[in-house]
């Protein structure tokens, strides 16, 4: 919604200069996007979601800034589209908190925030949030690997978590539900650290945990796909196997295209998904804001349970029976 007095002023130039052609730019709509950074296949894959909908072909201007990881700088580039003059603002939060003030200098400038992904939790001064259920992801990985292990005939479950970036809200939501879940049922959680979603991070943390606790985990959590690599390579090093008949339950969420080809290769044992191709979804509610309609303040992205035939079995959450995607090349293929 370009702001009243742009829409005015193109009115009178379009009455009172009728020989000034009003360029086509009025029908161009300005986005900024602070995106959280590149430190993974899913932001990548989330990056050019926006990039392919929000192109000049499509009618948008769009400000792409990536954060690489700094809350400071993405609250820097927040305010370089309030200076901009921006029509709309799409921000995936690096981190839950401290929006409150930079969002009320959006509302104050008149431009409408799109947030995505990830959530801010300490401020409702934006349109629209489009995103995934965190804590359902980690209550899913949970549950299923109770009824796995049930399968298994694995009565202890010793736990190893590689959290994502601190503060985020995919690692809250995906540690919460996950940890509701081992509590339920009297797991062993050693221990949990941030790999902060990256390969390096991942590898680097599961290098001390092998050295720590050597022989005492046969679960290992990486809150993505990304950490599930870098810890591949360090159980390699030290001579731990995983995945199905080995040492270790290897769990991953994200379910990137090579999260799902570990699947299939038989090195990760289920993989969560998280559904980073929002940008669709933005579209429609910029469209709604731009049609004068109020949008859902919600909106939540379709995911699914993926692992090889002899890894799918039932599990419910809160008596919701889930549905697990076998996974084959057709669905690697299909995948983002
Ligand atoms: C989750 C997203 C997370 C992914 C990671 O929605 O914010 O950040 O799980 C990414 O791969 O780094």
């Amino acid at each position: 919604m370009r702001k009243l007095s742009a829409i005015i002023v193109t009115a009178l130039a379009a009455a009172l200069l009728p020989a000034m052609a009003v360029s086509a730019s009025d029908d161009v709509i300005s986005i900024g996007f602070a995106q959280v950074g590149h430190e993974s296949d899913w932001r990548t894959a989330s990056t050019k979601s926006c990039q392919d909908v929000f192109s000049a072909e499509n009618g948008y201007d769009l400000s792409f800034v990536d954060c690489d990881n700094d809350e400071a700088a993405q609250k820097e580039a927040v305010r370089s589209f309030i200076e901009q003059d921006v029509d709309y603002i799409i921000i995936d939060p690096i981190i839950a908190t401290g929006w409150d003030t930079v969002l009320t200098e959006c509302e104050d400038a008149g431009i409408p925030v799109i947030v995505i992904d990830r959530t801010i939790d300490d401020s409702d001064k934006y349109a629209a949030w489009v995103g995934s259920n965190f804590k359902t992801e980690g209550l899913a990985a949970g549950e299923w690997l109770k009824a796995y292990a049930d399968k298994q005939g694995i009565e202890e479950l010793n736990v190893l978590t590689i959290s994502g970036s601190t503060g985020s809200s995919a690692q809250i939501g995906r540690s919460e539900g996950f940890n509701e879940v081992a509590e339920k049922y009297g797991w062993n959680l050693i221990d949990e650290q941030t790999g902060d979603f990256t390969e390096a991070g991942g590898q680097e943390v599961m290098e001390n945990y092998c050295k720590s606790y050597e022989g005492q985990f046969n679960v290992v959590v990486c809150q993505n796909d990304n950490e599930a690599f870098g810890a591949m390579t360090a159980m390699d090093n030290a001579g731990v196997t995983y995945g199905p008949g080995n040492d270790v339950i290897l769990i991953s969420y994200d379910a990137c295209t090579a999260g799902l080809e570990d699947v299939k290769a038989g090195k990760i044992t289920a993989d969560f998904e998280c559904n980073p191709l929002a940008a669709p979804f933005v579209e429609e509610v910029i469209k709604q804001i731009e049609a004068g309609e109020t949008p859902e303040k919600e909106v939540y992205m379709v995911e699914h349970w993926y692992a090889l035939e002899d890894q799918v079995v039932d599990f419910e959450i809160d008596g919701v029976a889930q549905e697990m995607t076998v996974v084959t090349d057709e669905v690697i293929e299909a995948q983002y």
